[in-house]
């Protein structure tokens, strides 16, 4: 099942905005395969921007993504990685459509809410960089009386 690294960013938890997100990947109908809330340190932060280094707003990056605890989970289902990116919107919240995560909560680039996996191989890389295999669940629904 393809699997994909989401993570609610430090403005988003500081906006209690972890369950709003978390109900939406719910809804859609994917599969939460697990989350927690953590402080990512300096040395995890760089890694996981580490394409961005060169970039200008790198300092300001690492110093938002470690300012505060974000909300790192791991959705799984059919297609997820992209369908994840197309709920999220586009990087920048003024461009990102009505509707979206980004569309529908954030206002400036830098604090836009939600980090999603860009490709099979980021989600491979970023979960792992998050997780532990330890710390992921596999499970199937079960369709017995009690689901409605
Ligand atoms: P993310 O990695 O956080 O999911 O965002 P993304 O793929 O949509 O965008 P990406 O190009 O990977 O950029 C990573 C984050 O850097 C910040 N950024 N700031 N000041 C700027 O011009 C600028 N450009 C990008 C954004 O917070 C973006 O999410
Ligand atoms: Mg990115």
């Amino acid at each position: 099942m393809e699997k994909t690294f989401l993570m609610v960013k430090p403005d988003g938890v500081q906006r209690n905005l972890v369950g709003e997100i978390v109900n939406r990947f719910e809804r859609k109908g994917y599969r939460l395969a697990g989350a927690k809330l953590m402080q990512i340190s300096d040395d995890l932060a760089k890694e996981h921007y580490g394409e961005h280094k060169e970039r200008p707003f790198f300092g300001e990056l690492v110093d938002f993504i470690t300012s505060g605890p974000v909300f790192a989970m791991v959705w799984e289902g059919e297609n997820v990685i992209a369908t994840a990116r197309e709920m999220m919107g586009k990087t920048n919240p003024s461009d990102a459509a009505p509707g979206t995560i980004r569309g529908d909560f954030g206002v400036t680039v830098g604090k836009n809410v939600i980090h999603g996996s860009d490709s099979p191989e980021s989600a491979e890389r970023e979960i792992n960089l998050f997780f532990e295999t330890s710390e992921l669940v596999t499970y199937t629904k079960q369709d017995s009386a009690w689901i409605y």
